[in-house]
C-alpha cells in the first residue's frame, strides 16, 4: 500500500529525426517529360488503311481505336478468337487479350491490313 515513489522516471525521449517522410510511393513523376514514346500506349490509330501505335499493350487492357478512314475497320486476331473488333469510322474500343503473347491481327474487310499486337 505504501507508495513506493518510484522516481525512476523513464526517460523516453523519443527521438523523431523529423518528419517520417513515408513515401512508400513509386511516384513515377511525368513532370517534364514532354514525350514519353516507350510508354505503352493504349490507343490505336487507323488511318490511310494502316494500323498505327498500340503494339505494346497489358493484358487485359482496353484499347482505344480510333478509325480516321472513311470505312469501317476490324481488328481480328489472326489464329483463335483472342479478339474481333469491328471498329466504326470514328472511335471504337476492344479489349486486349489478358494472356501474354503477339497476337497477328488484320483487317476482314481489308486483307492488306495487317497489325500485331504484343501482350505483356
Ligand atoms: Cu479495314
Amino acid at each position: 500500500m505504501s507508495g513506493s515513489g518510484t522516481t525512476a522516471a523513464p526517460t523516453l525521449t523519443e527521438q523523431f529525426p523529423s518528419a517520417p517522410a513515408a513515401t512508400t510511393e513509386p511516384a513515377p513523376s511525368a513532370s517534364g517529360t514532354s514525350s514519353s514514346p516507350a510508354a505503352a500506349a493504349t490507343e490505336l490509330l487507323i488511318k490511310g488503311f494502316k494500323y498505327q501505335g498500340a503494339e505494346t499493350v497489358s493484358p487485359g487492357a482496353e484499347i482505344t481505336v480510333t478509325n480516321e478512314d472513311v470505312e469501317a475497320h476490324t481488328i481480328t486476331a489472326d489464329t483463335g478468337n483472342a479478339f474481333d473488333a469491328n471498329i466504326q469510322v470514328g472511335r471504337g474500343t476492344f479489349t486486349a487479350p489478358t494472356e501474354p503473347g503477339t497476337y497477328p491481327y488484320h483487317c476482314n474487310f481489308h486483307g492488306n491490313m495487317r497489325g500485331t499486337l504484343t501482350v505483356k
